[in-house]
């Protein structure tokens, strides 16, 4: 007898790559209809946030339900100097018109927009706001979404180490292509990102995989097929013990959407791709490679 869960094939090992059919790479082709928009860690109110990406991609995006989950405002940011550009405000009309033109728009909070946990279940211009929800997909697959940095304490890993890492990060990608085009002008030779990230990044891979582990745990604790999150900057689809776990990214640095075609498939897409310049994808590719191995690495097989 076929069951809703029939399109999932049984897992061989705990840390196989994911079975299901959903699209584990990123797809560079986001324009379009969906059945559910997954996205999380816009930042708003920080000069960090991509918000003419985010723009382009909720003008040429639908989805009912669209799923906020977390740190869409950054209240921490805000507090410490004010910044909120015109195209921050495009970004909440955009969203505040979808809710008014009948997408069904669920906000939960995160740490950064943490103000927002207080006001769980009421509704603001159509926008509901719960700590938490359950999503159905198509398929009868059933999500928990959470932004997930309670597991922060949970993994006994320090709240700033996740900034800390992204600020790093950030941080590295700029240093890195002034010392390449400055090595270039001396004639030396390229000096290899992804050697250092790899020393350097380990810590923080070590982070991801114990974050990716105690949300998945928790999942399953709640009977589950899998979760949706953010919080750590770091997209991905992956099935954890079981647990199909989704991190969707975030409008920083990743640029990235979790997706759910109408089918109840879900994909990562990705959007950085649209306008970035040429020289900074590729040292994204170069730093994401490094992260990517060094992940791979730390799993085990
Ligand atoms: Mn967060």
């Amino acid at each position: 007898m076929r069951d809703r869960f029939d399109p999932l094939p049984p897992t061989s090992s705990p840390n196989a790559p994911s079975p299901t059919p959903d699209q584990s790479t990123p797809l560079s082709a986001p324009h379009g209809r969906y059945r559910t928009i997954f996205i999380s860690d816009t930042h708003l109110g920080t000069r960090g946030c991509k918000a003419e990406f985010l723009l382009d991609f909720l003008r040429h995006t639908e989805s009912d339900p669209l799923y906020l989950v977390g740190d869409v405002i950054d209240g921490w940011a805000l507090r410490k100097g004010f910044y909120w550009p015109q195209a921050h405000n495009d970004i909440v009309q955009k969203v505040l018109r979808k809710a008014r033109k009948g997408t069904r728009v669920i906000f939960v909070p995160g740490n950064h927009d943490e103000f927002a946990r207080r006001y769980a279940q009421h509704n603001f211009g159509g926008i509901e706001v719960e700590q938490e929800w359950i999503h159905t997909l198509a398929d009868g697959r059933r999500l928990w979404v959470t932004h997930g940095d309670l597991f922060d304490g949970v993994i006994q890993c320090a709240k700033w180490l996740a900034h800390v890492g992204d600020w790093a990060y950030e941080f590295t990608l700029r240093l890195n292509s002034r010392l390449n085009s400055l090595r270039a002008r001396l004639g030396l030779p390229y000096w290899s990102l992804s050697r250092f990230l790899k020393l350097k990044v380990k810590r923080a891979v070590s982070y991801v995989g114990q974050f990716e582990e105690a949300v998945a745990r928790e999942a399953r604790q709640r009977g589950v097929d899998g979760v949706v999150c953010g919080h750590i900057h770091h997209a991905e689809m992956r099935m954890v013990n079981g647990v199909l776990y989704c991190n969707d990214g975030d409008w920083v640095e990743s640029l990235t959407a979790l997706v759910e075609y109408g089918d109840g498939r879900l994909a990562i897409i990705d959007c950085s791709a649209q306008r970035r310049g040429a020289h900074a994808a590729a040292a994204r590719t170069a730093a994401a490679g490094a992260v990517a191995a060094e992940i791979a690495e730390a799993r085990p097989a």
